[in-house]
């Protein structure tokens, strides 16, 4: 209990250890999840919103949720079973920094990574499966579809240095480097996804998270000076990453996180399905219905995908990502350098235009 210069007594308890992982109050909860030790399950589904974490949860065994913690800033954490194997679902809102939240505070409250005699990591902390909703960048992933991100994810950022004047000077936006998906999970899903919704509404492709829906996205919007005149974020990726079908906002980050997760690529694996509910070529949009019918039958099946996937670690075969993504990095041309910009607009590029040879 801390006291104010009033005198008063506040209830909001003070939090220890700012400097590493502060936990708050007397169980110990991790300050913007709000979770402590017992509340996580090591298998996770996290999807935007809490509607979509409930409609996953209605297929937990008897469709019980054994604990629920809504916290102060947002995140919902339901916990229950799913063919008698503990599973979590967190909601997480959206972007990158509540991605980055849950995945280091989840993380913080699992058991450590279970090691063998020699000191070699045997099982990992957690498994993660986004269950997001996405535009469609690709002409032939019509909405309704459901991009499995198995060759993993890129992102497009926005540059703000491009804009300490009046507009643009270079080039606004940064294409970067894949991370990989992790194989076994990402197969599972996909497997699932096509037993519950049929092999035709299944793609498996790269993904590309934009650190914003409106900017480097591409949308347009006259209210804002955003570059595209400079270079078209989505033909920039599209000039990349030919393959990229799904557009969305946190999947990249959650990717680079679990990777960075000690040790490095073994503590946490992840991959990440979704919904695609805008098809940007064509303006089409998903209707409700359906898109509740998708996240119901597409949760179930992510479930079922998580709970099938040992933690142990997966033979070295089956480690990799599929053979799509690139084994080493691919080095870009820094990010404001003119050799970058790509003057084709998104329009030019699905009528056939060379993007690769704009780069
Ligand atoms: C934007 O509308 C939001 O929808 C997508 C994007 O990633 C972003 O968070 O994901 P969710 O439906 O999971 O929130
Ligand atoms: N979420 C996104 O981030 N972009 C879309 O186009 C649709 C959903």
């Amino acid at each position: 209990m801390a006291y104010r210069p009033s005198g008063e007594v506040s209830k909001k308890p003070s939090y220890r250890g700012t400097n590493g992982m502060p936990r708050q109050g007397d169980d110990e909860r991790t300050l913007h999840v709000g979770v402590t030790e017992g509340d996580v399950a090591q298998r996770i589904v996290t999807c935007g919103t809490e509607e979509r974490a409930r409609a996953v949860a209605a297929s937990f065994d008897g469709g019980i949720i054994e604990r629920e913690i809504s916290s102060a800033r947002g995140f919902l954490t339901l916990t229950g079973n799913c063919n008698g194997v503990p599973v979590s679902v967190v909601a997480t809102g959206m972007g990158v920094a509540m991605m980055d939240f849950m995945v280091r505070e989840v993380v913080a409250v699992l058991p450590a990574v279970s090691v063998s005699d020699d000191d070699e990591p045997t099982a990992a902390r957690a498994l993660i499966v986004r269950f997001g909703t996405c535009g469609s960048i690709r002409e032939d992933v019509p909405a309704g579809t459901v991009v499995v991100c198995s060759p993993g994810s890129t992102m497009v950022r926005r540059q703000p240095d491009a804009f300490c004047t009046h507009g643009p000077q270079a080039c606004a936006y940064h294409v970067c480097n894949v991370v990989p998906s992790d194989g076994a999970l990402s197969r599972a899903v996909e497997g699932e996804l096509k037993t519950a919704l049929g092999a035709h509404s299944v793609v498996a492709a790269l993904n590309v998270s934009g650190c914003s829906f409106y900017s480097s996205q591409g949308r347009q919007d006259g209210s804002f000076e955003d570059g595209h005149e400079l270079g078209d974020p989505i033909a920039m990726v599209r000039a990349a990453h030919p393959d990229a079908a799904s557009c969305e906002m946190e999947t990249f980050h959650l990717l680079d996180v679990a990777r960075c997760a000690r040790p490095y690529g073994r503590a946490v694996r992840a991959s990440a399905a979704a919904i695609v509910v805008a098809h940007r070529p064509s303006g089409d949009v998903l209707s409700g219905e359906t898109i509740e019918r998708l996240e119901r039958l597409g949760g179930a099946a992510i479930l079922r995908a998580l709970a099938a996937t040992p933690l142990e670690m997966p033979a070295a075969a089956d480690a990799t990502a599929a053979p799509t993504a690139p084994a080493v990095p691919r080095p870009l041309a820094p990010p404001t350098s003119k050799a970058h910009v790509v003057k084709l607009s998104y329009a030019d590029l699905l009528s056939g235009a060379d993007v690769n040879a704009q780069v």
